[in-house]
């Protein structure tokens, strides 16, 4: 049966757009207390006013920028000054830049997928983890994806960041043995948020074309998952989901409609 996370605080890094703003909806409708974070603060505040609108009791905004280590301690130091335990934590803040092959790669890219996706993830963790109740039903959540399960051709930098992800999961599930505090990895296969317009810098036409003919997963189908897993009984632990379209058998085997 599903336990109830009314008036538990979830912690939520990427809220701005996407999966972390649905999630903040999903977590609101529940009646949690959010901490959310990203670094355009105007549209963290949007995601929060609808985050109170779906029920949530308190929806708190601060600046939030994994690439950087100050700002991740000063952002951990915020949440301490709101609450002193963080119930769920979802590390979902990161994304693609570029989909070129390794010969004609960009520094700046390669190193942005891996400053979010992986260090920010472990940033943000040792960050929070002090603060997470244990043998209280406590999660993290991380947001990995299909890209770390399978290959692709231009997908060297995000495909490792993301197998990156899997393992880190997997070896904190391992370190937080004992204690209680559940951990699992959701991994999406493609999904409509603006995931694309920041792979192809900004390029509305070619992040649309992804999607050509079919119907993809929404963000809340990924918010939806991540309920599912912080709700299941204390004593259960989710630890890895993949949740694609039905139109999309493997990264690369996409049934597109014609009509
Ligand atoms: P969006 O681009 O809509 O959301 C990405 C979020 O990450 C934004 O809120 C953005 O906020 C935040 N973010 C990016 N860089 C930083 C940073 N340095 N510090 C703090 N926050 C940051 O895409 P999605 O919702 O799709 O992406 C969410 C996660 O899901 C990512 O980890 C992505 O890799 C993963 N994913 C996406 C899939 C898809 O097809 N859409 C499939 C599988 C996984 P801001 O820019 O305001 O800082
Ligand atoms: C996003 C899914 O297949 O575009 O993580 O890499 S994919």
């Amino acid at each position: 049966m599903a336990i109830s996370l009314a008036g538990k605080w979830v912690l939520i890094t990427g809220a701005s757009s996407g999966f972390g703003a649905a999630a903040a909806a999903a977590f609101g409708a529940l009646r949690c207390q959010l901490l959310l974070g990203a670094r355009r603060l105007d549209r963290l505040a949007a995601a929060a006013a609808a985050a109170r609108q779906a029920g949530a009791p308190q929806a708190l905004v601060h600046a939030l920028d994994v690439t950087k280590t100050a700002s991740v301690q000063d952002f951990a130091q915020w949440a301490r000054t709101n609450t002193s335990a963080v119930d769920v934590l979802i590390n979902n803040a990161g994304g693609a830049h570029g989909l070129e092959p390794v010969a004609v790669g960009r520094d700046e890219d390669w190193e942005a997928m891996l400053q979010t996706n992986v260090l920010g993830l472990l940033r943000v963790t040792r960050a929070v983890l002090p603060m997470m109740p244990k043998d209280a039903g406590s999660s993290i959540l991380n947001i990995g994806s299909v890209a770390g399960r399978s290959a692709y051709e231009g997908g060297a930098a995000y495909c490792a960041a993301k197998a990156g992800e899997l393992i880190i999961t997997q070896t904190l599930r391992l370190e937080l043995n004992g204690t209680g505090i559940r951990i699992g990895s959701i991994d999406p296969g493609m999904a409509r948020t603006e995931f694309g317009l920041v792979r192809f810098k900004g390029d509305q036409a070619r992040a649309e074309k992804v999607y050509d003919g079919i119907h993809p997963l929404l963000a809340e189908d990924v918010a939806e998952a991540l309920v599912w897993a912080a709700t299941r009984p204390p004593h259960v632990n989710i630890d890895e989901m993949v949740i694609k379209s039905v139109d999309q058998a493997a990264t690369f085997k996409v049934f597109r409609r014609t009509q």
